[in-house]
């Protein structure tokens, strides 16, 4: 069995990850700019200032995706680059850099998946509230307004947001990615809120803007994702509702992000434990966060082994002694890319496209100069075969995303997570295709058949 024709394979890269360039050709500051540069905040002590380059290496990456027969590239726009402050003045130097990223992009029928928002957000807007500030859905619109009519002659595929679980989440509630703050819940739900918002306005930007129909997704984190340890209906039940369950983490959540996109509201259990910290909503506002898109795109990694209890309620399964994990270190997991899928098109009834999915290895050079990455190419095998099953059953797979193309800069990690199909030394930024390349190579090929 093949994927369906028309299967989208790539890899997917993120602009403050992978661009470099931070403060090149009139590109304003994000707040990872800012953040990356504070002391403590990155546990290797190194910054996206350089990243993987690729601000000035378009053509070599993109002969790489090439040679690996991919036949898409998500990847997304740095918003300061494009606008310095974040509205107004538009930097055409940002413009034009995604105009020859795209170009030779198609020039390689490589299909460009764009995402408006992967976390840099401009500095400026920030200093004036950042997503505390009402008006962050009109600024996120307008900018998106800019993106689309620039790029969407060549460009259809567009992403407004991705993992605003993390951006929300992790930057301003836990304080571990940027801007680094840790508010009280009714204040991140609020911004949260402000969020979703913005998702909304940016989909009546592209709506509003393309020049080619375009196909508009939304990527969430599917973290919040709990697997059956067995087929028995009980196990799968508690799993599945524990998997939308948003009583006790509203940002970390599933449903508190998905439910309002493709439902229209929030969910039920995380409104409760919200009480007073449940932020006000607009007459217009769930209209505006839920207007139909094309696919939910989803970003897993690994899932929670659940049982069913004596009253179904899910109990979480300690992994065995030993498991199976990668060098972040994640549990290999590889059912997540057949329950996730399964769980959300079941809910949502919206096709489903793995944005991101791949894992931190210790990649290093070997003597032969070659790198060799076994573990990457039996991990992704094992998580493709379970896409393959859900695939198998019906459920709609648009594509599949291999994060990452380039060894890249991982956030608060820095370089110490090494998650590419293609080793990059940091201080020559040379390219190694690893092992695991080559094989993803023959696994398009094939659209999946030798998997
Ligand atoms: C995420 C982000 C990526 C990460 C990747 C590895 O999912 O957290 O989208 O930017 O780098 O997932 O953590």
């Amino acid at each position: 069995m093949r994927f369906k024709e028309g299967f989208a394979w790539g890899a997917a890269t993120a602009s403050y990850q992978n661009e470099g360039g931070a403060r090149e050709d009139g590109k304003g500051l994000s707040v990872w700019d800012v953040f990356t540069h504070e002391k403590g905040r990155v546990a290797d002590g190194t910054n996206g200032d350089i990243a993987s380059d690729q601000y000035h290496r378009i053509s070599e990456d993109i002969r790489i995706m090439k040679e690996l027969s991919m036949n898409a590239y998500r990847f997304s726009l740095s918003w300061p680059r494009i606008l310095p402050e974040g509205t107004g003045r538009v930097n055409e130097k940002g413009l034009d850099f995604y105009d020859r990223l795209v170009d030779e992009l198609l020039e390689n029928e490589i299909v460009p998946y764009i995402t408006l928002f992967h976390w840099d957000l401009p500095y400026e807007l920030f200093c004036r509230g950042g997503w505390m500030n009402p008006d962050m859905p009109k600024w996120f619109g307008e900018y998106a307004a800019v993106a689309v009519e620039r790029l969407s002659d060549r460009v259809d595929h567009w992403i407004t947001q991705n993992e605003p679980q993390c951006y929300i989440g992790s930057g301003l509630a836990a304080g571990i990615h940027a801007p680094g703050l840790k508010m009280n819940r009714k204040d991140y739900l609020l911004a949260a809120h402000h969020s979703l918002l913005a998702h909304g306005h940016g989909v009546q930007a592209v709506r509003a803007n393309a020049k080619k129909k375009p196909v508009t997704g939304y990527a969430p984190a599917a973290w919040w994702l709990w697997s059956p340890v067995s087929e028995d209906p009980r196990d799968i039940e508690a799993c599945r509702k524990q998997t939308f369950n948003a009583a006790s983490d509203q940002t970390g959540g599933s449903s508190w992000w998905m439910d309002p996109v493709f439902l229209g509201e929030y969910p039920e259990s995380g409104v409760e434990s919200a009480g007073e910290d449940f932020p006000a909503i607009g007459q217009d506002d769930m209209r505006i966060i839920s207007q139909p898109i094309d696919f939910l795109g989803i970003n897993v990694y690994q899932t929670y082994p659940g049982k069913a209890d004596e009253e179904g309620n899910c109990i979480t399964v300690a992994h065995r002694p030993g498991y199976d994990k990668t060098a972040y270190p994640w549990p290999v997991t590889p059912q997540a890319l057949y329950w996730g899928p399964k769980f959300f098109a079941e809910r949502y009834h919206t096709q489903i496209i793995v944005t991101e999915n791949g894992m931190s290895n210790t990649d290093w050079v070997h003597l032969d100069g070659k790198v060799h990455d076994p573990q990457r190419i039996d991990f992704t095998h094992r998580y493709l075969q379970q896409l393959k099953r859900a695939a198998a059953e019906g459920i709609d797979i648009g594509g599949y995303f291999h994060w990452t193309l380039t060894d890249n800069f991982e956030w608060a990690t820095g370089f110490g997570n090494r998650f590419g199909l293609v080793y990059v030394d940091f201080e020559t930024q040379k390219r190694i295709i690893k092992d695991s390349g080559y094989w993803y190579q023959k696994v398009i090929e094939s659209n999946g058949e030798i998997i």
